[in-house]
């Protein structure tokens, strides 16, 4: 929780002829989201996709004992350079 976007810096500094994916949690993105300040001024062509479901819902454990069945996650696209 909260390494993608770190990750994802990382890996397109290292490699930046390659197309570098964060697919994180609403809950994930906002644990290091003052990574997209060096991605931005570095100009990184990183994609994020948020699964935006509002909640730290821990994936689906403990989903069939919390009441939060069938909770759906909207996609929340984020490109920092377009
Ligand atoms: C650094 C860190 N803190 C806390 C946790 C415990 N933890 C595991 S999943 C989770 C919630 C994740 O929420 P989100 O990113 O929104 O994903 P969701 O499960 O809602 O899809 C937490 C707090 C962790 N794995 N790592
Ligand atoms: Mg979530």
């Amino acid at each position: 929780m909260g390494y993608g976007l770190p990750a994802s810096i990382g890996a397109q500094i290292a490699r930046p002829d390659k197309l570098v994916f964060d697919i994180a949690g609403d809950g994930s993105i906002q644990m290091n989201i003052q990574e997209l300040t060096p991605a931005l001024v570095h100009k990184l062509p990183i994609k994020i996709a948020i699964m935006n479901n509002r909640f730290l819902g821990r994936s689906d454990s403990g989903r069939s004992c919390s009441g939060t069945e069938g909770t759906l996650a909207s996609i929340l696209p984020l490109s920092l350079t377009s």
